[in-house]
């Protein structure tokens, strides 16, 4: 037997022996995508961890994620199997500097998107996911918006709405670092292949995409599209999902480098490992987990 079916075995084993569900996030490395029982973006994985009768969630992902998972359930322990496994976007957005926007900005209902601390999401009036900023940010009353903490989202954002919107200066790094050049490299090496790109790249690759969305939107949009073929502008993690689902399609990356380390940290021995010792668990002081729940539950009303 190969190491990895002993590792599956051994996950099976730990798996059913703690009630445990596996959940690994669109960027994860395809053999623990492979291993998880549900593959997705975050917050579809946390309300689908929520909805079972787990006693253990084991989010594979970073620690944002793992977060709200725990926000959505807190009587389940959820674990997170590499304790460094964070996100310099999420770290980007500190409580204090926030703090002190609000008090220049009274009139300005805060818009964070769920890329974010559950701190962030408490000092929030309302979350929102790549796939419905737009939506979430034309449905309030107030006409000033600032919005957390990616400002490539944020200014994708105001070009789609009225509203004044005051971005916040943070990005995700695997994203922002993709430029004009590399889209026109690619179209050239790919010339009939649609270009699907998320929202996280800066405003001027977005407007080579022929799609714009979120990992969910971008799965959707290949499912349902009449093309066979099509250049993925995120995090290479999502090109496995897609392969499985569309066996007759191709996908090929924006870029060769399109990888976040902080998503590669987790390995399958590491998920196992984290069955095995039960670890890293997330903790949420209970207040602020209720009033990152609220933030979350409106965006959901919307
Ligand atoms: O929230 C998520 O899962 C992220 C980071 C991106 C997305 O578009 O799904």
């Amino acid at each position: 037997m190969n190491i990895n079916m002993e590792l599956i075995d051994e996950l099976k084993r730990l798996k059913k022996e703690h009630r445990a569900v596996i959940l690994a996030h669109n960027y994860q490395v395809a053999e623990v995508q492979d291993a998880a029982d549900y593959v997705g973006d975050s917050f579809e994985l946390s309300r689908i961890a929520a909805k079972t009768d787990a006693d253990v969630i084991v989010f594979c992902g970073v620690k944002f994620m793992a977060e709200s998972a725990k926000i959505l359930s807190p009587k389940k322990t959820v674990l997170l199997p590499v304790k460094e496994a964070g996100c310099p976007l999420a770290d980007m957005a500190d409580v204090i500097t926030l703090r002190k926007m609000k008090e220049k900005h009274p009139d300005a209902a805060v818009v964070t998107y769920v890329n974010s601390s559950a701190s962030i999401k408490a000092e929030s009036d309302i979350c929102c996911t790549s796939s419905n900023a737009v939506k979430v940010v034309n449905s309030l009353k107030e006409d000033k918006v600032l919005f957390l903490p990616d400002k490539n989202l944020g200014r994708y954002v105001a070009s789609h709405t009225d509203k004044e919107v005051i971005v916040w200066n943070g990005y995700c790094p695997t994203h922002n670092v993709i430029n004009v050049d590399d889209v026109k490299k690619i179209k050239v090496t790919h010339p009939t292949s649609l270009i699907l790109i998320h929202p996280e790249c800066q405003p001027e690759v977005l407007k080579m995409a022929d799609y714009i969305g979120s990992t969910a939107g971008i799965i959707k949009y290949a499912k349902e599209s009449k093309s066979r073929s099509f250049v993925i502008g995120t995090e290479e993690g999502l090109i496995h999902h897609l392969k499985l689902e569309n066996p007759s399609k191709e996908f090929f990356p924006l870029h060769e480098q399109f990888i976040c380390p902080n998503m590669k940290k987790t390995t399958l021995e590491k998920l196992v490992g984290a069955l095995e010792k039960m670890e890293f668990e997330v903790k949420i002081p209970e207040e602020i987990r209720i009033m990152a729940y609220n933030a979350l539950e409106k965006m959901l009303k919307v």
